[in-house]
């Protein structure tokens, strides 16, 4: 008896070493799956990410398509086997069986390998996202360009709260609040003499929204192009100045929604990364359905290099009433977003008569 307990002792104290150990590795590795036709196949019209987070969640997701393939693959040739092989009725009448095929039930030890299978399978899996997702949302990397990004029906707005030194003209931290409307919204807050019905405050209240001195606004004719700089860890403040709403450019291989009053809703509105790590212009959309006009909500990522950036945002700070357009013309860049179009406000119908003749229900 003694030396049994012992021994199951033992058993699973080396199992809880094998597992420790096997979980050491595997947070020890990121690994990239090959670059070959198969896995990018497997990316399943996933974008190659630009920034390190998004290749850590894309090689991640490869993985899991590989996990899902085998256990898929299992599940089907199962599946098929149990309708055109073995047990198929006709089969086994050829094989000369009995009409009834034998009455099985309750294999226990299959049930049990068959539910601590797929738990082993989930807790791997789990893992995983735990360590990928860890380094998605830290808040650690550091920014040097400090974003406010805006959604409003049914468009953007780009402000830049705070860039470091090493990307101004003059090396002074830029600290971009436009205090005056900040104050204006924090005046809202509460209504003088009027009704404050949440927690003493105001239903109007917009002091959780951010205000800065260069903004860029989009407009039903023009797509908002964000502008930032390359090989730059950079932090993302998302607000919404009416419903909900979401900042996704899928080539970060992420979003997340926009609120009003984030923190009164425990959202964490801000999220970083590490580096941009491609030039170019990339697509963003709202990926939260926010109304008749949430298709129309597209943005531009214009990723410059940051000496080019530290141009962009003293043309910005020297220019104050010029567009956007033209602070990117400066810089030598489109100056109206490349990737995507102002969608047509045209309501007309098919024939362009869109009259409709008040006196024709009398
Ligand atoms: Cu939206």
């Amino acid at each position: 008896m003694d030396q049994r307990k012992k021994r199951g002792f033992g058993r699973k104290a080396s199992l809880a070493g094998v597992i420790g150990l096997a979980g050491a590795a595997m947070a020890a590795c990121d690994v990239a799956p090959p670059e070959n036709a198969v896995f990018d196949f497997l990316r399943m019209g996933w974008p190659q990410g630009i920034t390190p987070e998004a290749t850590a969640m894309g090689n991640f997701w490869v993985w899991v398509w590989v996990a899902a393939w085998i256990i898929g693959f299992i599940m089907w040739g199962i599946f098929l086997y149990a309708v055109f092989g073995k047990w198929n009725a006709k089969k086994a009448e050829k094989r000369g069986e009995g009409e009834f095929p034998k009455q099985l039930q309750y294999n226990v030890p299959l049930e049990l390998v068959l539910t601590i299978v797929p738990i082993i399978i989930v807790m791997v899996i789990f893992f995983f996202t735990v360590q990928t997702q860890e380094r998605v949302v830290a808040l650690d990397k550091d920014p040097e360009v400090e974003v406010d990004v805006t959604a409003f029906q049914w468009n953007w707005k780009f402000g830049y709260s705070n860039v470091s030194g090493s990307l101004t003209e003059n090396g002074q931290e830029y600290v971009g609040v436009d205090e005056e409307r900040q104050a204006t919204a924090e005046d809202s807050k509460v209504e003088e003499g009027g009704v404050n019905p949440i927690h003493g405050k105001s239903k109007s209240d917009l002091s959780f929204l951010n205000y800065n001195e260069i903004e860029t606004l989009g407009t039903s004719d023009e797509i908002p192009v964000l502008v930032l700089p390359s090989n730059t860890p950079i932090q993302f403040n998302l607000a919404s100045g009416d419903v909900a709403h979401s900042f996704w450019v899928p080539e970060f291989l992420f979003k997340r929604d926009a609120f009003a009053h984030p923190e009164a809703n425990q959202q964490q509105r801000s999220f970083q990364i590490e580096a941009i790590e491609e030039e170019g212009a990339f697509v963003g959309r709202c990926a939260e359905m926010c109304g008749t006009y949430h298709a129309m909500m597209n943005f531009e990522l214009r990723v410059v290099s940051p000496e080019a950036f530290t141009e962009y945002l003293a043309f910005r700070q020297d220019n104050p009433d010029a567009p956007n357009s033209q602070a990117l013309q400066a810089i030598g860049e489109d100056p109206y977003a490349i990737t995507t179009r102002p969608f047509s406000s045209d309501r007309n119908t098919a024939d362009g008569n869109n009259y409709v003749d008040p006196a024709a229900n009398l």
